[in-house]
């Protein structure tokens, strides 16, 4: 059976006319949002119509393969492998640049080049050096015919087809003018988003990472099958030209790239033209304060003689030219030994292991340790206590260790393991099935989380004790009255007025609060203890499932699942907190000071008097909180619901009701009032009451 639709089918007639000025059109035009998009950083149209007229290209060039043309925007797909890259001998070759590391070395620059041009002011073309990958692109009558490394400036390997791959690299140059052969130089690199992205990628397919965008877009660039170039992000910059014949080029450096732009080519953002050393220092300093805003790697500036006749003038020495220098930012990456690998006790009880380093300078500041992530990154990267390694840090990202330079391992070292107690606490250490982190249990007890279990505790949808705000939990931790959630229940009126920014009156007031506190649900109580992955819906789950704590607290892992919601990784960290005899005496120590809640102290498995009955609330209850009906409707198995509809088993109306009431009237459903809704709690609570 034929399944293709007459116009998707391959045509083997010739393409009319108007089919092929209709391809060279979508050509143009794609080409054009290319140049917008690419160079200009100004995109005309969205991505999506884009993709459409690209679509429509590929669709015309599938139903009539002889209008595909090696420049077509539709040939960046990638070219079959090779087995090696041929070689391309440069004929001017590509030079390197001599490097400046401080401001005195760069008046010095510039006092040779005043000197040896006998004048007393230069203007500098300044650009942003980009940490990439040097590159040729020859183009002849505006194509582009050949791409090479730099290799070792004299030859480069042959990576035409890959270059070709690069979106930012035109295959055909726009506009008019450009010299019968054109020789551009520039950097290939990767965008940083694109090399975290690709890293992402990497990990989940179990693939090799890269330790930086330099290797990732020199892993890229030379690949022997083009069509993973094609997949990889990477980009181009152009800085200058090598051969030109058969057309002229303006007489300033800073002029040659705004007409390689205007001929489709991208060239470096932020570029200047300035005078002197002192321009060329504060480009230096503005440049500093761009680089971590960039959304690719730049290892310093350079600053080139911008007259072209003036360079002439200055020539060279051995490989390098007179009339340019790069001036380099601090290294990002530095070599250094590992001390030690300790474990860090986050607020949040993660364990992360942190890399004790000797003292090096990197990135502008002195670095002595280095995180290390999580137990899975330093497995991968088989980081050792005595290991040589290269420690990153860029911008002011917290700095990390990249790679082991395996070559430089003393004997006797060991693999690192993470510790199976808390080094705070003592507590177990848990990693729940499929995450990465590492936790320690003693939510309630360890001091590293302490202000984050007391904040949680306090809030208002887990025991609601008001007054008691994050700053305060602060104070009270900091001041050592509080080590644990049970301390609260022991302060008195007398220690919390001595607080900062507290009376008597608040402090009375603090202290009442505390004890209404004390009557709460299971519920609430489960989630207030802060136990990892128990948010208010599952701890709702677990009360009306167990009906009490002690039930729950012995509950094994397969009990645990038997709970709607509660799956392996959610029952690991139950088990686990239950476990830990320090969260136990906690808990035990807060209903010896009076915290209690009214639950029925059912058997498990015995459904609740409102089990799977849906409840809309709606208008003021004098008696208690919107929250408070909400909780002790749901303690009793039903589900609270913000709208009415068919489905609705009853609403419960108070004092000026709301739109709700209207549509319960509409819809038939039965409703109460507040005295029948505290009937009907009383009723049921009465029967639950422990
Ligand atoms: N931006 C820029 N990078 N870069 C690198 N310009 C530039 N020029 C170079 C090099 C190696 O060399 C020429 C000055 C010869």
């Amino acid at each position: 059976m034929n399944t293709s639709s007459p116009a998707s089918r391959k045509s083997h007639r010739k393409p009319s006319e108007e089919v092929e000025r209709r391809a060279r059109e979508l050509r143009e035009e794609i080409e054009t949002h290319n140049y917008y998009y690419y160079v200009l950083d100004a995109p005309r149209i969205p991505d999506a119509e884009y993709d459409r007229l690209m679509r429509e290209l590929q669709e015309l060039e599938r139903r009539y393969p002889e209008l595909i043309t090696p420049d077509s925007p539709t040939q960046r797909v990638g070219a079959a492998p090779v087995e090696a890259f041929g070689t391309v001998r440069h004929e001017l070759p590509m030079l390197s640049l001599d490097n400046a590391f401080s401001e005195e070395e760069v008046r010095d620059f510039h006092r040779r080049v005043t000197e040896q041009l006998g004048v007393r002011h230069v203007d500098y073309a300044a650009e942003p050096k980009l940490d990439g990958l040097a590159v040729s692109l020859r183009y002849e009558e505006g194509r582009l015919v050949q791409g090479a490394t730099r290799g070792d400036g004299y030859t480069g390997e042959d990576v035409t087809q890959n270059v070709r791959t690069i979106a930012a690299i035109p295959l055909r140059l726009r506009g008019r003018g450009h010299p019968r052969v054109l020789e551009v130089r520039g950097e290939v690199y990767m965008p940083l988003s694109g090399f975290r992205e690709l890293n992402r990628r990497q990990s989940r397919r179990g693939e090799k990472t890269f330790a930086n965008p330099r290797n990732a877009a020199a892993g890229s660039l030379r690949q022997l099958d083009p069509r993973i170039t094609a997949q990889r992000p990477l980009s181009f910059f152009c800085h200058g030209v090598g051969v030109v014949a058969g057309g002229r080029l303006p007489g300033r450096h800073s002029e040659i790239l705004a007409q390689l732009r205007e001929w489709g080519l991208r060239i470096p953002e932020h570029l200047r033209v300035v005078r002197d050393a002192e321009g060329c220092l504060a480009y230096y300093e503005e440049m500093g304060r761009l680089r971590p805003r960039l959304d690719y790697e730049i290892d310093g500036v350079v600053y080139k003689v911008d007259r072209l006749s003036q360079q002439e003038q200055l020539g060279y020495v051995s490989r390098a030219p007179r009339w340019a220098i790069a001036h380099k930012f601090p290294a990002q990456e530095e070599l250094t030994r590992v001390l030690a690998i300790d474990v860090q006790v986050g607020r949040t009880g993660a364990l992360t292991p942190v890399a004790r380093l000797e003292p090096v300078y990197v990135g502008g500041v002195t670095v002595t340790s280095a995180t290390l992530h999580n137990e899975d990154e330093v497995r991968r990267k088989d980081v050792r206590v005595g290991d040589t390694v290269i420690v990153r840090r860029a911008g002011d990202v917290i700095p990390e260790v990249v790679a082991v330079v395996g070559e430089r391992r003393p004997p006797g070292t060991c693999p690192f393991r993470m510790p199976r107690k808390c080094p705070v606490c003592g507590s177990d250490v848990v990693r729940a099935p499929g995450e990465a982190i590492a936790r320690c249990s003693g939510g309630l007890f360890c001091p590293a989380q302490r202000k984050e279990a007391i904040k949680h505790f306090a809030s208002r949808r887990a025991m609601d004790i008001e007054g008691l705000g994050d700053k305060l939990v602060e104070q009270l931790v900091d001041k050592g009255l509080v080590r644990d959630v049970a301390d609260l229940y022991m302060l008195t009126e007398d220690q919390l007025a001595d607080l900062e920014r507290m009376g008597r009156k608040s402090a009375a007031n603090l202290v009442a609060a505390l004890e209404k506190s004390k009557s709460t649900t299971l519920a609430r109580f489960l989630y207030a203890l802060g136990i990892r992955e128990v948010g208010e819906a599952t701890a709702r789950a677990l009360a009306s499932h167990f009906g009490n704590l002690e039930a729950l607290m012995e509950a094994d892992e397969a009990e645990l699942e038997a709970v709607p919601d509660v799956g392996p990784v959610v029952a690991a960290h139950i088990r686990a907190f239950f476990r830990q005899r320090h969260n136990r005496q906690v808990i035990q120590r807060l209903r010896r000071l009076g915290v209690h809640w009214t639950e029925q102290q059912r058997s498990p498995g015995v459904p609740l008097p409102l089990a799977g009955k849906i409840y809309v609330l709606t208008g003021a209850l004098q008696a208690m909180t919107r929250d408070e009906a909400k909780d002790r409707l749901e303690a009793l198995g039903a589900r609270v619901s913000n709208s009415v509809s068919r489905r609705t088993d009853c609403v419960v109306v108070g004092a000026d009701p709301g739109s709700k009431y209207r549509k319960a009237l509409e819809l038939n459903i039965p409703t109460l009032d507040e005295q029948g809704f505290l009937e009907l709690l009383h009723r049921f609570e009465g029967r639950n009451r422990a």
